[in-house]
């Protein structure tokens, strides 16, 4: 990993003010509107789980909106992405329907697994999106092989995929990046440093400084990103993808970020001290953007009105419309023919 000095290029000094101009406003309220359509489903979902509606589990990526959108926005749609529960807004932004996830949570034969996961363990190949595999890590070595193909092929395509800091601890992590490294293979790993696994800190779970420096044991590039700052996110896995499809291989991200919720909502996190939540919650990855967004004046619809609370009003609807288009699906029927039927042996 070539070490990034602090001064010339130090990633958590990414987006500026300055920065958000070099942008046009449809890409920049892209983001806004893509950030906010996460946290809503994501609020969504939460209230389902709250009311009995879920068929099982509901894990928050609350306060991760900025990690999943920035680095999404990245890719091109043929570009191949290996979300992880907290992906959600990467499952959006990379064209899978809001109807779509939502029939999944509810377990209806209209989602993506017909029924058969109820919760968050789906992807939909036609968009290019390969389901989290819940063995955390082993879907690092499944991504690196999805960037083999691309590579064998001769194609320009990226595989993209994230894991959380305590997932960064399993052989997989080591297996897949190392391969990556080997083959340069045009792949980009996001890690997501929440701070937390579960219930256990960051710091019982490595004894290095950072994530970051296991890229240099891979000879492979690292950057550190403030997975918060959306805009950031954007530039640092934009430039990491550049560098994939121009055959220089793979780049490990570490995104700080924080999980905002417990580990699902079922856990209400009293482990993690009320000040590291207050804290990160004025580092709101939405509010933060949106200050940047009202300051270069994109938020100001003049005559229009206020263009938040129309982009609001209007995802409101969104997530409105596609909950009862979920709920009017109908559940697995459970006779052994049709649900054999994908069943390979
Ligand atoms: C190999 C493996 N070990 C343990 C688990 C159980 N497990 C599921 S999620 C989780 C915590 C993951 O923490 P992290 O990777 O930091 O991701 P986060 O939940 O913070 O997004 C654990 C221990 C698992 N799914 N796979
Ligand atoms: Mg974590």
């Amino acid at each position: 990993m070539p070490a990034r000095s602090k001064k010339s290029s130090d990633p958590w000094r990414r987006s500026t003010q300055k920065d958000v101009g070099q942008f046009d406003a449809e890409f920049l309220l892209g983001l806004y509107r893509d950030m906010l359509r996460t946290r809503a489903l994501d609020t969504r979902l939460e209230a389902l789980y709250k009311q009995g509606k879920l068929v099982a589990g509901c894990y928050s990526s609350r306060g991760q909106e900025g990690c999943s959108v920035g680095s999404t926005a990245a890719l091109r749609d043929d570009d191949v992405i290996g979300p992880m529960i907290r992906n959600l807004g990467s499952m959006l932004r990379h064209g899978l329907p809001m109807t779509s996830v939502l029939s999944n949570y509810l377990g209806r034969v209209t989602g993506p697994t017909k029924g058969r996961d109820g919760s968050s363990h789906f992807g939909s190949l036609e968009h290019n999106v390969i389901g989290p595999v819940s063995m955390l890590g082993s879907l690092i070595p499944v991504c690196a092989g999805a960037a083999l193909s691309f590579q064998l092929r001769g194609e320009d395509r990226v595989a993209l995929t994230w894991i959380g800091d305590g997932g960064s601890n399993v052989g997989d992590f080591h297996e897949g990046l190392n391969f990556a490294g080997v083959l340069k293979l045009p792949f980009v790993l996001i890690l997501e440093n929440n701070k937390w696994a579960y219930s256990t800190p960051i710091e019982y779970q490595t004894a290095a400084k950072n994530f970051v420096c296991r890229a240099e044991g891979y000879g492979i590039r690292g950057d550190q990103v403030d997975g918060n700052d959306v805009l950031a996110m954007f530039q640092c896995t934009r430039d990491a993808v550049e560098r994939a499809r121009a055959g220089e291989g793979p780049t490990l991200i570490e995104a700080d970020t924080m999980r905002m919720r417990g580990h699902a909502i079922h856990d209400d996190a009293k482990y993690v001290p009320q000040e590291q939540v207050k804290s990160w919650g004025k580092r709101d990855p939405i509010q933060k953007f949106e200050a940047q967004l009202e300051k270069e004046g994109l938020l100001d619809g003049g005559t229009d009105g206020d263009v938040s609370k129309s982009i609001a009003a209007e995802i409101k609807a969104e997530v409105d419309r596609c909950t009862e288009e979920a709920m009017a699906m109908p559940l697995p029927t459970g006779d052994a023919e049709t649900e054999l039927g994908d069943v390979y042996a």
